[in-house]
């Protein structure tokens, strides 16, 4: 109450603007820059013990977006998506609901682009459909070829009509337009249905343990009633068990499904947190 007045002070003549509320993504591969980039925009730093993002975090942050006249109040849900591919059943799930997405690479990087086509695009259209998206070349500060860079940027972006900025979350440049752009999706500001051309998706074969890895996170994530306050534990157990989520040992998954079974115990009867443990392990066991 007392949030929603204070805001009202700071727009013309006291008067609220229309609140949207908008969950986006930030989809690619591993150390493209996501978390850097999210952390530019939402706290303006950059750098820190950044630990590869397990799962997904989300961010939340508003935004004030002037489009036709109407100022339009955005909340943004930034969710920071776990870049490693072959985790399907966490990202089919962290992308339910999604009104836009920030498909981000690394311009030093070119596999990280083609990434993008082979693998996040049809992903995203796969499993959302038609949603708003904007590419992001990041890491520009690195390019030794600007030119090139923007070219390659260009290239990509026409194919599917998509918004498109180079950035940088070490300088600061461009992140602030691309997710004012990704605000703009939330409003219906932005077309950019990924229907065009290319890009059928290739099931890359994953990791069988990648696969279990994934099914584990998820299982608990339903278990515990949904995936985004799910993720916080599930990021401190996979860590605690020494789980590397691009290269899963089956000791580490083994200690994984413990951990998450004394986290169980705390909120479901015992019986149940046992048997939750003995499918999981089987799943395990019938990988390897
Ligand atoms: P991810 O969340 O997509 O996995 P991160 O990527 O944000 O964790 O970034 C991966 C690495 O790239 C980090 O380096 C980070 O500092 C660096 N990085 C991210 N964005 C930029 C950028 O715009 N410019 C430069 N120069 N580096 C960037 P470390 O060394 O911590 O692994
Ligand atoms: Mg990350």
């Amino acid at each position: 109450m007392g949030q929603g007045l204070n805001r009202a002070l700071h727009f013309p003549g006291g008067v609220m603007p229309e609140l949207h509320k908008s969950k986006v993504l930030l989809l690619g591969d591993g150390a493209v820059g996501k978390t850097s980039l999210i952390k530019r925009f939402v706290v303006d730093q950059f750098g820190d013990d950044y630990i590869t993002t397990i799962g997904t975090k989300v961010t939340k942050k508003e935004l004030t977006i002037t489009d036709g006249g109407t100022t339009h109040l955005v909340a943004l849900t930034i969710w920071d998506v776990l870049g490693q591919q072959g985790y399907s059943a966490v990202q089919t799930s962290a992308f339910q609901g999604a009104r836009g997405v920030l498909l981000i690479y690394d311009v030093t990087r070119s596999e990280t682009r083609e990434s993008l086509e082979r693998y996040w695009i049809p992903r995203v259209r796969e499993v959302i459909g038609s949603v708003a998206s904007i590419v992001a070349g990041n890491k520009v500060d690195l390019a030794d070829d600007r030119a090139a860079a923007q070219e390659d940027l260009e290239h990509l972006a026409g194919k599917y009509a998509m918004p498109h900025f180079l950035t940088s979350a070490k300088t600061g440049e461009k992140v602030e337009e691309a997710f004012t752009k990704l605000g703009k999706a939330g409003i219906g500001a932005v077309e950019a249905p990924l229907e065009a051309l290319g890009g059928s998706l290739v099931s890359a074969r994953t990791d069988p343990l990648v696969a279990v890895a994934d099914r584990v996170m998820m299982d608990f994530a339903r278990e515990f009633g949904g995936i985004e306050g799910a993720m916080p534990i599930i990021k401190t157990q996979a860590t605690k068990a020494g789980l590397d989520v691009r290269a899963p040992s089956k000791e580490a998954i083994r200690r994984f499904i413990d951990y998450l079974q004394e986290i169980e115990r705390g909120f479901r009867p015992a019986n149940t947190a046992a048997q939750n443990h003995s499918r999981r392990a089987a799943w395990l066991r019938d990988a390897s």
